[in-house]
């Protein structure tokens, strides 16, 4: 019973994913993923790395390799270093419900709910265009739709201009007050033509500071959202403070946190509402298990950060575990390029807005190395923004 191969799969169909296969000496695969948008073969290079240690490694010890990973770089944490250990613990798991002849749901315990509710991205550049968006969602059966003025940053993204040169990104110009005043007005337009029972959320990208965040929190009140994403930068989480004495908007945080203890005082204090963090980010299904376990005692909800970077095997991860757990809250879904389910087939369905594990042993899904090598890695970084001053600001 050893590992003999942890082979990293950089493939582009449709967007760029980093994947791993990991053989062991009995002819058991599993395959995981630890896609880090615009750092995908930087994640592909400290898989490498981390799969040298635990060839030989007994692949039934899926805590004891994620602890060994862990601890014997010395270096830790951060997301690369997270999403190589988040690829290699979800193709263990794959593993050992192949070998278990289950899926890996019913390893965690099996089912606390038949599916999960997923939520997708509506958007336009006016508030009839996102309220068409958020109808043609609520067509396909979608019980919670984000709504977002405008593709990123609605009125608040004033420019884009070219970059210095044609491999790098573009650089956006973003101001927060026209931002900020479109955006109670787009959700006073969405309650009053779309009514109150759809359950709509918003992502502020952490473009906001504490006070900018409050009242747009307050001014959000009266449009009852499932929740508000992403009001601060994670570096400050001090400032939630400060937008839950001013407000009974829900609010959620965590795609970008990487680790658990970052997440401390926002428990302890009842700060936030949900945690946007994704399996494959954060050390994989077994990470996930225990944030939601931790989160548990402080009534915080699962809220999987699912976008389009997230590929089928992380978002199969996702949906394995917010189905076991007492405290889901929602899944953020998409829904992939054809040529992505050809590369990754198996990905795991959504019917009438909830999402639904397979019952393939594992994790559910395969990865097709020959067409994997069709779509080679294309380098592609997120956008730079500025203030119009020409002052860096976060994206
Ligand atoms: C979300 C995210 C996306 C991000 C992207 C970055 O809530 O889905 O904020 O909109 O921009 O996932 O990698
Ligand atoms: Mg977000």
């Amino acid at each position: 019973m050893a590992i003999t191969a942890v082979k990293v799969i950089l493939t582009c169909p449709g967007r760029n994913y980093t994947l791993v296969k990991i053989e062991t000496d009995q002819g058991v695969y599993g395959v995981g993923d630890g896609t880090l948008n615009g750092n995908e073969a930087t994640v592909a290079s400290m898989l490498q790395h981390m799969g040298e240690l635990i060839i030989g490694h007994d692949e039934d010890r899926v805590g004891d390799i994620w602890q060994l990973l862990y601890h014997w770089g010395y270096w830790r944490n951060g997301p690369i270093f997270k999403s190589a250990l988040s690829a290699i613990d979800i193709a263990l798991w794959d593993i050992k419900g192949k070998k278990a002849g289950m899926p890996v749901y019913q390893l965690l315990g099996g089912k606390a709910r038949e599916g999960a509710m997923v939520y997708g991205h509506a958007h336009g550049k006016d508030h009839v265009e996102v309220e068409d968006s958020v109808r043609s969602f609520m067509e396909r059966g979608y019980k919670a739709i984000r709504a977002q003025p405008g593709p990123y940053g609605g009125a608040g993204m004033l420019a884009r201009s070219s970059p210095r040169r044609p491999d790098l990104p573009p650089t956006d110009t973003f101001e927060p007050t026209p931002y900020m005043l479109q955006v109670a007005p787009l959700f006073d337009h969405l309650r009053n033509t779309v009514g109150l029972e759809i359950e709509l959320l918003h992502d502020v990208h952490e473009q906001l500071t504490p006070i900018q965040a409050a009242r747009v929190a307050k001014d959000l009140e009266p449009y009852r959202l499932f929740y508000l994403e992403d009001a601060l930068r994670p570096e400050y989480l001090e400032g939630f403070r400060l937008i839950r004495a001013q407000s009974t908007t829900a609010l959620a945080i965590g795609e970008i946190i990487t680790a658990r203890e970052q997440y401390l005082m926002l428990f302890r204090e009842q700060l936030i509402d949900y945690i946007r963090c994704a399996p494959i980010h954060i050390g994989g299904i077994t990470e996930a298990y225990k944030m939601m376990t931790l989160a548990e005692p402080y009534q915080i909800k699962s809220a999987f950060h699912g976008a389009a970077d997230i590929g089928p095997i992380g978002q199969a991860a996702a949906v394995s575990v917010d189905v076991v757990i007492p405290n889901f809250g929602v899944q953020e879904w998409t829904r992939f390029p054809d040529q992505t389910y050809e590369v990754i087939p198996g990905a795991y369905e959504m019917r009438d807005g909830y999402a639904y594990p397979n019952e393939t042993p594992g994790i559910g899904l395969d990865i097709r190395e020959d067409l994997a090598a069709k779509y080679p890695y294309n380098p592609a970084w997120m956008p730079l923004v500025r203030r119009a001053d020409g002052t860096v600001h976060v994206y």
